[in-house]
């Protein structure tokens, strides 16, 4: 059975431009209740860590760069199904292909600098969860 919890990060992109209120109230009304949140500066150490899965793809340094460049808003999400879900409200990893009214139709700059992400299973999820709270953090 689907799980329902998900990790959601507003990346840096987003954050600076003053969109991470716009894009939680969009997850909101997208019936996901926040149960945990931080801002965040990724260190580089915790970037190459978190992004490890991509270590020998092409993009893999400057995503770390990208993602170490300000800072950022981990939050975990509730709601039924959630990662299935919120991977439908994010819309595709480049925002020219991202469905209309997804958030990275909206606010994303470009394929890299494309404003969040959302876990893509529910063992990342719970790896990804524990990688930014204590099980105690997340109410
Ligand atoms: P997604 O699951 O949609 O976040 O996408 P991926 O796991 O495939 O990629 C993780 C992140 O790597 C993306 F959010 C952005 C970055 N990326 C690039 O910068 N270039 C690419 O060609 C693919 C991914």
């Amino acid at each position: 059975m689907a799980g329902n919890r998900t990790l959601t990060i507003v990346k840096p992109d987003a954050f600076a431009a003053g969109k991470a209120g716009k894009i939680i109230a969009h997850l909101e009304g997208a019936d996901f209740k926040v149960v945990a949140a931080r801002v965040m500066h990724l260190t580089t150490v915790q970037a190459e860590e978190f992004y490890g899965v991509h270590r020998e793809r092409p993009f893999f340094r400057s995503l770390v760069t990208f993602m170490t460049s300000g800072k950022c808003m981990p939050l975990v999400l509730e709601r039924a199904d959630a990662v299935a879900e919120l991977r439908t409200v994010i819309g595709s990893t480049d925002p020219a292909e991202a469905a209309e009214g997804t958030v990275r139709k909206l606010y994303a700059e470009s394929k890299e600098r494309n404003a969040i992400h959302a876990s893509d299973s529910d063992e990342n999820a719970s790896r990804e969860s524990r990688f930014f709270f204590a099980e105690s953090e997340i109410l």
